[in-house]
């Protein structure tokens, strides 16, 4: 696995990809891999581009791409991340078909992820996806999800900045305020602003935040952007930069990582700790307890106490 390892370091794309495909698949070598690489992550500036479906998001994340790499050269990849597809490795995605402009170039990775099948994994596989990429030495990582309700907001957790895009005329953004996306903006961005109603979703979205009141010291920018001719990117780059020195100089880019890795280790405590729980249901030992709490013999909060102290020392071998 070391040689994986180092063979990811050195940016090996063959290998980066092959890395997700476990990642995907469950293969049992991922652990160990993203174990080795996980002290070599934390670098990438991880960007989310979430929204309604059609709303322009790859349109607007092939255009980003496109000025970072002539504008700074940095090692850029995407994650296009869909809950509602099957479908993963990209070659299916009507989305690659408008990212093959930069299938020639070396400094950018693409990749779509779908569910196959496990809905409740796919924030997870993304995120070791994104530290595969990170451990590659990729300065920039673009997740583009779509706007389905709690999945997108799982996925948007891993994100450094969250940029919600929205579209004029699509009645957005009351949907928007109502489904609680709009707490975890960092930035707007409205995108096909050569259509009709641009000015009035600018408005809308301006008068939501006014009545948010946010007393933080970032107050989420709201960027117009044409992504299909372009117009608004350079801005909307210059704007995620701006955001991304401000998580630094604020500490608050340490923040949020800090409150990422502990929701993390909290969650795989919980899943250990379900996985420890189911596996003493059948135990004799819990059923003669449960058999006395009722008989009123003794209450569930005692019992409860008891066996998790228990399962906590143990390995999850019978107490
Ligand atoms: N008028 C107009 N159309 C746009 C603009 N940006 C994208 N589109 C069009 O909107 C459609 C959807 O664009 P995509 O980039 O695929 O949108 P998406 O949000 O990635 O879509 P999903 O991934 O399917 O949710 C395409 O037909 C684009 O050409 C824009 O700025 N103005
Ligand atoms: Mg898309």
């Amino acid at each position: 696995m070391q040689e994986w390892a180092e063979a990811i370091r050195r940016g090996d794309r063959r290998k980066v990809a092959r890395a997700i495909s476990w990642i995907e698949n469950r293969d049992e070598r991922r652990e160990p891999l993203i174990e080795a690489l996980f002290p070599y992550t934390g670098k990438a500036c991880l960007i989310g581009i979430t929204g309604a479906p059609g709303a322009g998001k790859s349109t607007l994340v092939d255009r980003l791409v496109s000025q970072v790499r002539r504008r700074q050269g940095k090692k850029v990849a995407v994650i296009a991340v869909d809950p509602t597809s099957p479908f993963t490795g990209g070659a299916l995605l009507g989305d690659r078909v408008r990212m093959t402009r930069h299938a020639l170039d070396e400094g950018v990775f693409i990749r779509s992820m779908g569910t196959r099948g496990h809905l409740g994994g796919l924030a997870h596989a993304a995120k070791e996806a994104t530290r595969v990429l990170d451990a590659a030495g990729t300065d920039v990582i673009f997740i583009e999800t779509v706007g389905v309700g709690q999945s997108e907001i799982d996925i948007m957790h891993l994100a450094d900045t969250v940029t919600l895009v929205l579209t004029p005329g699509s009645g957005d953004a009351v949907q928007v305020f109502k489904a609680g996306i709009m707490e975890t903006a960092d930035l707007f961005v409205i995108n096909k602003a050569d259509m009709d109603g641009t000015k009035k979703l600018v408005h809308d979205v301006e008068e939501m935040l006014h009545l948010a009141k946010s007393e933080a010291p970032w107050l989420p920018p709201i960027c117009e952007t044409v992504s299909k001719d372009g117009r608004g990117i350079e801005d909307l780059w210059a704007t995620l930069e701006a955001h991304d020195a401000y998580l630094k100089e604020s500490g608050e880019w340490e923040k949020r990582r800090f409150v990422r890795l502990r929701r993390e280790v909290q969650e795989i405590m919980g899943e250990e700790l379900t996985r420890r729980l189911q596996a003493h249901v059948r135990d004799p030992c819990f059923q003669r307890d449960l058999d006395r709490v009722q008989a009123r013999e003794q209450v569930p909060h005692e019992v409860a106490r008891c066996w998790l102290e228990r399962l906590a020392g143990k390995g999850g071998d019978t107490p």
